[in-house]
């Protein structure tokens, strides 16, 4: 495990931040790449009013002297341009309550919430965590929190581009609905409904060179850590690799992706069932991921729910939100496997730097 992260900051907080160790010196990283990433994360239809106020992007507050990495831990600090609205509510500063003036008191209680939103972390986070207020639970468990995982992703494959890895994503069905050209109005039919819309995207990864991951143990294995990494992105329901949960229905010949050789002694495959994943590890075939996201909890059709503290039956708290953020979903999930593969990467060639990441790289492939 050569990489590991961790983020911090709320979504109404003064910036969100995230420390990224285990990337080896001397690779080139391309800011314009990061901060297209983090647009585009801001993106795609059915975005509430928070992405108009935004503009993310990366700032770095170590690990890289004049663009390029040094070897010693990243630590990146992207703002919250909305923070200037919440100063007083998210205040990190002030030290004590008393210090607030009687204005100032009466903002804060304004943005106290205690009616949990079915779906959403607020119910089992403010048991968890014993709050009374569930700001306290839901300014951390907002999908805002994935603004730096793609800041991270998009530093993993900034690195594997210079061995040809590529990474996209693409939204294959948004509310049922598979036909592209009818999301728009999918979102407008649950925008004057006050609902929520989820959706499934597909992110593919190609050119991976052979025997990344591992079959020896079960934390090693690839397709289990892609699993978990996407998974672990707000809203997500099930993923999927290859044929995913379709090839439970078939007999064997019908899944497996027989093995051929081509004219000048090439290996080669003619279907792709298994995902480009066999065995915990990468066969040289496209890594194709699919992941089904729920709808968004927070819905203007407030569904029922209870205030906590009071122990009353209620409507569930609603506050600005997005209709779908499936668009900005894939994003993630492709920048949250960037990640992931990169860990794998630097497992099989090195990490400490790029020369010799890169010695290791064509060794290999000359073996092959
Ligand atoms: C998000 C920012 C948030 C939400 C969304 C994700 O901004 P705000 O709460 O100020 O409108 O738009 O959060 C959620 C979907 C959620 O459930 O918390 C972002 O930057 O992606």
């Amino acid at each position: 495990m050569p990489i590991r992260f961790l983020t911090s900051g709320e979504s109404h907080g003064k910036c969100l931040n995230a420390i990224i160790e285990g990337i080896g010196a001397n690779f080139e990283l391309d800011f314009d790449f990061i901060n297209a990433e983090l647009r585009a994360r801001q993106g795609g239809i059915g975005r509430g009013g928070r992405m108009k106020i935004e503009t993310d992007t990366i700032h770095f507050n170590s690990g890289v002297r004049f663009s390029k990495t040094t070897g010693a831990p990243i630590c990146i600090e992207i703002n919250n341009l909305d923070y200037k609205n919440w100063l007083i509510p998210m205040s990190v500063e002030r030290l004590n309550i008393d210090e607030l003036n009687n204005e100032e008191k009466e903002l804060l209680k304004s943005k106290e919430i205690e009616n949990v939103r079915p779906g959403h972390a607020d119910f089992a986070g403010a048991i968890k965590y014993n709050q009374k207020d569930i700001r306290n639970i839901l300014e951390r468990s907002s999908a805002r929190e994935t603004t730096t995982r793609v800041a991270l992703g998009a530093i993993c494959q900034n690195i594997l581009k210079n061995f040809n890895i590529d990474f996209t994503s693409e939204v294959i069905s948004l509310g049922g609905e598979q036909n592209p050209e009818k999301f728009e109005a999918k979102i407008k039919q649950a925008q004057e409904l006050g609902e929520s819309l989820g959706g499934k995207v597909k992110v593919t990864i190609k050119n991976l060179p052979i025997g990344l991951g591992s079959c020896m143990h079960w934390d090693k294995r690839l397709d289990g850590k892609l699993a978990q990494a996407v998974m672990s992105i707000p809203a997500i329901k099930s993923v999927e690799i290859g044929m995913g949960a379709k090839c439970s229905d078939e007999f064997g010949s019908c899944v497996h992706d027989e093995i051929f050789l081509d004219e000048n002694g090439r290996i080669l495959r003619h279907t792709n069932n298994a995902g480009g994943l066999e065995g915990g590890m990468t066969n040289g075939e496209d890594i194709v991921i699919t992941a089904a996201m729920k709808p968004i909890p927070t819905m203007k059709k407030a569904l029922k729910s209870i205030n906590l503290n009071k122990k009353e039956q209620v409507s569930a708290h609603f506050e600005r939100a997005d209709t779908c953020a499936v668009h900005a979903c894939g994003i993630v999930a492709k920048n949250m496997c960037a990640t992931v593969i990169l860990d794998a990467f630097f497992e099989k060639f090195g990490c400490d730097n790029y020369d010799e990441v890169k010695k290791n790289f064509e060794n290999n492939a000359k073996r092959i």
